[in-house]
């Protein structure tokens, strides 16, 4: 009995050994030119352009959904927004007109009564089963009421808000206080600028990890507007926009058209030296090349300026809301420096985590291991990608997009036409009927696929 367990730990202990150390770095609303190493914003990211030059950075790579909520439950769950059922926000909207909560209607409001449906499976669940130690820090924004907050999706460990955004200081959402510890709220850090605390949160994390591998999902809510009211209620033009430290800010002042984009690329910039030191001790600690670490935004750009070249901005069918800056370094596994323009999504980033952990999960999945593309064994299986957002409908066939948003839209060759300029709705009616056919076939299978919460009639 003492041999046959002695063997069974000498095993897994090897097993932990083999398996990767994996870092899954999610900015919010950062564009999609909106990194250093891009060249064409004088925005200064020189860790993630490290973390570039080191790995693999990709040029066609999307999200599922132009704006947070949904772009987010597709990272957990591995699906598509209309088949987990998160497929609009998960926020309040009185909020934008200057209202208060109390408390009592708080309790009963959208951000404590829905969140990711409790029956869908996240690849926390999936790396904690494998025997991974998994940690959330930052933006969590899949629901805050208990059943739906970390600790009950497959995470150990939790420091973050539970909802779509924050004060950078006071860490309130329009008042509420949002910042939670494991499952209980928090105020222990008010006044601390949320970049520093997510910093010193994954630090800690990734310091306390002994014998298993660690899953760190570390949410920043840089460079994201902040969630305050501004200094009247009721106009939403008076709010502040971004929050960051005045040396963050100075960098910039001077060099950008107003105070407004000075701060958003002084919180990029700010977010940037955080994600560095993040690196710098996987570094320290020896875990370099056992750490698969990735990075990407969760939507398009909204108070960056423009996503050029890219048309549109978060929230729309375009480019710009749905294409976003990635990254993956692997040392030995994938190369260094490489850039690909293959075609992938965020949908892709669940099984490739799973496979790298050798995890499994039984649910449906929509996406595929992007590891062989981003090494050059393989070309990119990723044939079209289908978007919703209430009554918008977007869709990429190959070099072809198509876009849908009511009086807005057309069908574009993005092999010659990346800024979606030249409508050829009329002169390829062959291309047009397609892509709007698989579409409806896309949509036809998520309605047939079983009901999950918050939004669907079942
Ligand atoms: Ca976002």
């Amino acid at each position: 009995m003492k041999l046959s367990l002695l063997v069974l730990m000498t095993s897994s202990a090897l097993l932990a050994a083999d398996r990767p150390n994996i870092l899954l770095i999610v900015s919010d609303d950062q564009g999609y030119p909106d990194l250093g190493c891009i060249g064409t914003k004088p925005v200064l990211t020189p860790n993630l352009d490290r973390l570039a030059s080191e790995g693999v950075r990709a040029t066609s790579f999307y999200v599922t959904w132009p704006a947070c909520t949904p772009s987010r439950g597709s990272l957990l769950t591995g699906r598509y927004p209309q088949r987990n059922g998160l497929y609009d926000m998960v926020r309040n909207d009185m909020v934008n007109y200057g209202h208060k909560f109390t408390a009592d209607e708080y309790a009963v409001s959208p951000e404590m009564t829905l969140g990711l449906d409790v029956r869908e499976k996240t690849i926390g669940d999936a790396l904690q089963a494998a025997g991974y130690r998994t940690g959330v820090v930052g933006k969590w924004d899949m629901g805050q009421a208990k059943r739906f907050l970390p600790l009950q999706r497959g995470f150990d460990f939790f420091y973050g808000h539970g909802n779509n955004g924050i004060d950078y200081y006071t860490h309130e959402r329009y008042g509420v206080p949002s910042m939670f510890r494991d499952n209980a709220r928090t105020q222990e850090d008010k006044g601390t600028y949320a970049t520093d605390v997510f910093e010193r949160e994954s630090l800690n994390f990734i310091r306390s990890a002994k014998d298993q591998p660690w899953f760190l999902y570390l949410c920043f809510n840089a460079p994201h507007g902040a969630s305050s009211f501004g200094s009247d209620p009721t106009d939403k033009k008076s709010k502040e926009g971004v929050q960051v430290p005045e040396k963050y800010a100075a960098m910039y002042r001077g060099k950008v058209k107003d105070e407004r984009l000075a701060r958003y690329y002084g919180a990029v910039t700010c977010m940037d030296e955080s994600i560095g030191r993040v690196l710098n001790l996987i570094d320290e600690r020896g875990e370099k090349e056992n750490t698969l670490v990735m990075f990407l935004s969760d939507n398009g750009g909204s108070g960056n300026g423009d996503n050029k070249p890219l048309k549109g901005h978060k929230s729309q069918m375009w480019e710009g809301g749905l294409r976003v800056p990635f990254i993956a370094r692997w040392p030995r596994k994938i190369p260094a420096g490489k850039i690909t323009d293959e075609f992938l999504t965020s949908l892709e980033l669940f099984p490739t985590i799973a496979t790298a952990a050798g995890a499994s999960t039984s649910e449906k999945l929509d996406g595929f291991n992007l590891l062989p593309v981003l090494n050059g064994s393989s070309k990119s299986p990723r044939e079209e990608m289908f978007w919703q957002r209430r009554s918008d409908q977007g869709a990429r066939m190959g070099q072809w997009k198509w876009v849908n948003m009511g009086k807005l839209g057309g069908l574009y060759d993005l092999s010659s036409d990346l800024g979606e300029q030249y409508d050829l709705s009329k002169e390829k009616p062959e291309v047009l009927a397609k892509i709007k056919a698989r579409f409806d076939a896309w949509k036809a299978e998520m309605d047939a696929s079983e009901p999950r919460g918050p939004f669907r009639d079942y």
